[in-house]
């Protein structure tokens, strides 16, 4: 009899202590932060009895579930059937109007996602994954109770084009890289990827019509690697890969300037006499027979190094205009998204006048071959087509220049998030001629009030360029550009009243558990409590 009383008193507090410590859904390490988190109370668990039920019409909505069910069975070792007949978790689409905004409604009987968009189901999965104790990502069977607690969210994101930027041509990133950092957007529910494809230092897409571009301009790298190339197919393959976790690429072919690979590869476009070095003289600017085809033209010489602002194609040479027609129209071909992002920035050698005049003739161009254009702010200085977007990285008058036009900004202020800033003066790769960015300072800004004039409704959205001078490897990529992307994946979808520092950082070290799973070597920034 004691004995019983005894084990009724201890088993009653034993269940006291697992109801206090029990989670509530608001207390999950969601990032980016829901708009909404309504606690219930109790949970739900996944069993090996738990399926995938499909409701709507959508031919992807399959491979919706699929991609869930992908997730979820390696951990459990569940089955998880995806099916239109039955299964504790409700993947529900109620239109196909493109929506991002979604509902989970969590009970003691199941999970149900819903959304009018697939895209919206698509980050109701990725919230769902994250609700999950974080060993779901694992990728072999774990003996963990996969509860869930009850509770309502809704959601949607603040800006609609939120996004990363990759610099693949001072260090080429291969096609494998590109798949693992598209896969750690998705989970950030990041949409779009802009793909830096061409610099001085390397062209790194195949352009048929122009096949010295990849032969020479690919050649090499900083530092004086091998470099590398896309072959049109491989590009068309990420294109799908990042389309399927509803993530568009955006094609950057960087010019007037930031053009030395193009000129390396042919004589023909080179404006002027070539310097030994490949250079212009930059204190004479152009010379003054640069927009005359050359008699005798030299290819420039192929660059290693890290300088910006020295190269430029000639703006008043036709050849330069076919040129850049046959480049834009081979990639807009391979390329369903809306835009087409021409650079434009530091063209420290193009004369105003005619950097004016191309920037407004590849506009026409992109705008010929069905896209909209992107541009580094500078671009906001020429005539923007209705439309065209301003790329906001360091100068506030162009930003205001683009708005002034009737013209949207991209936000990208590289004071917070330039991915290759240093986090403080020993990061061992990186640059700091913005700044030194540490996780609170890359999380501490708003969009819509950072820029003097620019508010909310002159924003497209938030992008985070990582530049990669210094930048060798996916280790590399990942030590710069994890945990500050999740910073800037919350400041672009979640409300400014609804984030606080104090709270992001309460949040993270259950992103930095997945990360250690999924073996990201982020950096582990001193500001937070892993
Ligand atoms: C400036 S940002 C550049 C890039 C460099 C970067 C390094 C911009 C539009 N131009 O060419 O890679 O700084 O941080």
């Amino acid at each position: 009899m004691k004995k019983t009383l005894w084990t009724l008193a201890i088993g009653g507090l034993l269940a006291l202590g697992a109801c206090q410590t029990s989670p509530k859904l608001s207390e999950s390490g969601l990032i980016p932060l829901p708009q909404q988190i309504t606690d219930g109370s109790g949970k739900f668990e996944l069993s090996n009895s738990s399926g995938i039920k499909l409701v709507g019409n959508s031919e992807r909505l399959t491979r919706i579930g699929e991609y869930l069910a992908e997730k979820l069975r390696p951990a459990t070792g569940y089955d998880i059937p995806v099916s239109y007949d039955a299964g504790e978790i409700v993947l529900e689409l109620t239109g196909n109007d493109g929506s991002e905004a979604y509902e989970i409604q969590v009970t003691g009987d199941g999970v149900k996602i819903t959304s009018s968009g697939e895209a919206g189901l698509f980050y109701g999965i990725q919230t769902l994954l994250q609700l999950l104790p974080v060993e779901i990502s694992n990728s072999s069977v774990q003996n963990v109770a996969w509860v869930i607690p009850q509770g309502t969210i809704q959601d949607e994101p603040e800006y609609g084009y939120r996004g990363s930027m990759l610099d693949v041509a001072r260090h080429f990133i291969s096609v494998e890289d590109v798949k693992f950092y598209i896969d750690q957007m998705a989970q950030l529910k990041l949409n779009y990827l802009h793909l830096h494809l061409t610099d001085d230092q390397g062209w790194r897409i195949e352009i048929k019509s122009w096949p010295k571009l990849t032969e020479i301009g690919g050649s090499t790298q900083v530092g004086g690697g091998p470099g590398g190339f896309y072959t049109q197919e491989q590009y068309k393959d990420m294109v799908a890969y990042a389309a399927e976790r509803f993530i568009t690429i955006v094609p950057e072919v960087d010019m007037p300037g930031h053009t030395n690979a193009a000129l390396a590869s042919y004589a023909e476009l080179n404006p002027g006499v070539n310097l030994p070095n490949g250079k212009l003289d930059s204190v004479n600017k152009a010379p003054l027979d640069y927009q005359m085809p050359l008699k005798n033209p030299q290819a420039s010489e192929l660059y290693t190094g890290i300088e910006v602002g020295w190269s430029t194609f000639a703006p008043k040479l036709e050849l330069t205009y076919a040129f850049v027609d046959s480049v834009v129209r081979e990639i807009s071909e391979i390329t369903p998204g809306p835009y087409f992002h021409i650079g434009g920035d530091e063209s420290h050698v193009t004369e105003q006048d005619d950097y004016v005049y191309f920037i407004e003739r590849v506009q026409d161009i992109v705008s010929k071959y069905g896209k909209t254009s992107i541009g580094w702010d500078e671009v906001a200085t020429a005539k923007l087509l209705p439309g065209n977007v301003a790329q906001f990285w360091a100068k506030e008058e162009n930003a205001k220049l683009a708005k002034e036009q009737g013209n949207k900004v991209l936000m990208s202020p590289a004071k917070k998030i330039y991915l290759d800033m240093q986090y403080d003066s020993t990061t061992r790769i990186g640059l700091h001629w913005a700044a030194y960015i540490e996780l609170d300072s890359a999380y501490l800004w708003e969009p819509s009030t950072y820029a003097e004039g620019i508010a909310k409704e002159n924003i497209l959205g938030v992008e985070a360029p990582l530049w990669t001078e210094t930048v060798t490897n996916r280790a590399d990529i990942s030590y710069l550009a994890f945990p500050r992307l999740a910073a800037m994946a919350e400041v672009a979808w979640t409300a400014q009243d609804k984030r606080t520092w104090e709270g992001f950082s309460k949040r993270i070290p259950a992103q930095g558990k997945r990360w250690d799973i999924q073996g990201v070597g982020f950096y582990k920034s001193p500001k937070v409590v892993w």
